[in-house]
């Protein structure tokens, strides 16, 4: 964005807060205060990014009064002509996107996708494989209190978890397919929330297809990633592919399916619609299409070499300050630090907080194995999606690795809290956003 551009944003963002302001100021005052937040801290959340203007746009006009259930073409409801070309547009560009042939871009969510995906693959008391969720899965692959695993029976497949394996802290392929001969699940989920490893999607299809499995990958994480080239595509392989729009692709908060089968999108959107939701968000619909046409552009491509050059560097610098990063490293867009090698009492729950004092956003994070439990842990999950929306470079994560150290080293002393907050104060002032 240009400097002129930003300061005309700015303007408009000052000129509709102040309309709020004076029609409701508690909201309009707390909007003001995550905006000043979002702008003076570095947020290192993996799944969470930036934004452009553009995208915002469409969620916060008009576009949100309309009821449109059904799909363009058949509604249930009149004065959806703008409605149909808008989602048409959101379909075609995700299939261009991704390389698919049919796209769901209804879901209220990245969770509520896979809930479509397992009504439409499975009924009731079906079994299907996900990885151990505690080492990187997530709630809607199959956890007890979730619909997944209360509908669904899951099971799971490993990690390597012993040191001295090569794999060590991959993706344990061989249990993986030992797990689904032995159980025959209807499908076999790849995909992860926390996994900052290549995904060999081919290894996972020659499993489904050996033991009888649909195959679907849930791309969250790595949906950007994917859809500039800079992770292997789950296509040809994977049968059906859900994704959130929000963290990678840096679209509005929201899911969308895709497939190339025909016959599968015919149930995948009967699933959707009626089956797990009724009326689609249509205003963000609008911004998933403009995410999509940004996505389309060289400019993004440049954008996700960046993340994973930034998450690189990133993790080479905490190693050098004496940080285990899980597996040895990264390929993507997140890191998971391990943090008894700096101290065998630093938890994540402490490290979260004593970051976030200094200005510094993430999350703690199980590790493979981990012994604590999942409020507390013993890592930190960090990722550079929303850093490098903002500008920062490769050299900047050197600076951010040693700022980490300083305040984890000082268990969040208030002298190096303090001035750390200060230092990425100025780093956020040098790169503002949008
Ligand atoms: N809650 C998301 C994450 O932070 O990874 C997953 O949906």
């Amino acid at each position: 964005m240009t400097h002129d551009s930003r300061h005309a944003h700015d303007g408009l963002a000052d000129a509709l807060l102040d309309l709020l302001r004076a029609h409701d100021p508690e909201i309009a005052g707390l909007m003001q205060n995550e905006r000043d937040r979002q702008q003076t801290t570095l947020e290192l959340i993996a799944s969470e990014n930036h934004v452009s203007p553009a995208v915002m746009h469409p969620m916060g006009s008009w576009l949100t009064n309309k009821y449109a259930e059904g799909y363009p073409g058949a509604r249930y409801y009149g004065g959806c002509v703008f409605h149909d070309q808008i989602e048409t547009i959101a379909r075609d560009r995700a299939n261009q996107l991704f390389g698919s042939r049919f796209a769901n871009v209804q879901p209220h969510s990245g969770a509520q996708a896979n809930m479509a995906v397992f009504m439409a693959l499975m009924a009731p008391g079906d079994t299907f494989a996900s990885l151990v969720l505690k080492d990187g899965g997530h709630l809607s692959h199959g956890m007890k209190i979730n619909f997944s695993g209360a509908y669904f029976k899951p099971v799971h497949y490993p990690l390597h978890y012993t040191p001295t394996h090569a794999e060590f802290e991959r993706i344990d392929y061989d249990a993986a397919r030992k797990v689904c001969m032995e159980t025959r699940p209807k499908v076999v989920m790849c995909g992860y929330s926390a996994y900052p490893r290549v995904i060999d999607f081919a290894r996972f299809r020659a499993i489904a297809d050996e033991c009888g499995a649909l195959l679907v990958a849930d791309i969250a994480h790595i949906a950007g990633l994917v859809a500039a080239g800079v992770h292997p595509s789950p296509f040809p392989h994977a049968h059906v592919v859900t994704t959130t729009t929000h963290k990678t692709l840096r679209g509005p908060r929201g899911g969308l399916i895709l497939t190339s089968d025909e016959e599968l999108a015919k149930k995948i959107d009967k699933a959707v619609f009626p089956g797990v939701q009724g009326g689609p968000l249509m205003h963000v619909i609008a911004s998933k299409a403009v995410a999509f046409g940004e996505a389309l552009r060289p400019e993004f491509k440049a954008y996700q070499q960046q993340v994973v050059a930034n998450a690189r560097s990133l993790a080479a610098a905490l190693i050098k300050h004496g940080f285990r990063i899980t597996s040895g490293g990264t390929d993507n867009h997140l890191m998971l630090v391990d943090l008894r090698t700096k101290s065998d009492s630093l938890t994540g729950a402490d490290a979260e907080k004593w970051l976030e004092a200094a200005g510094i956003v993430c999350n703690k994070n199980g590790i493979p194995d981990d012994p604590r439990p999942p409020r507390v842990t013993s890592g930190l999950r960090l990722g550079t999606p929303a850093i490098t929306t903002r500008g920062l470079n490769t050299a900047d994560m050197v600076t951010l690795a040693a700022w980490i150290d300083r305040v984890l080293s000082a268990s969040g002393a208030e002298n190096a809290t303090t001035q750390v907050r200060a230092q990425v104060k100025s780093m956020c002032e040098r790169y503002p956003l949008a």
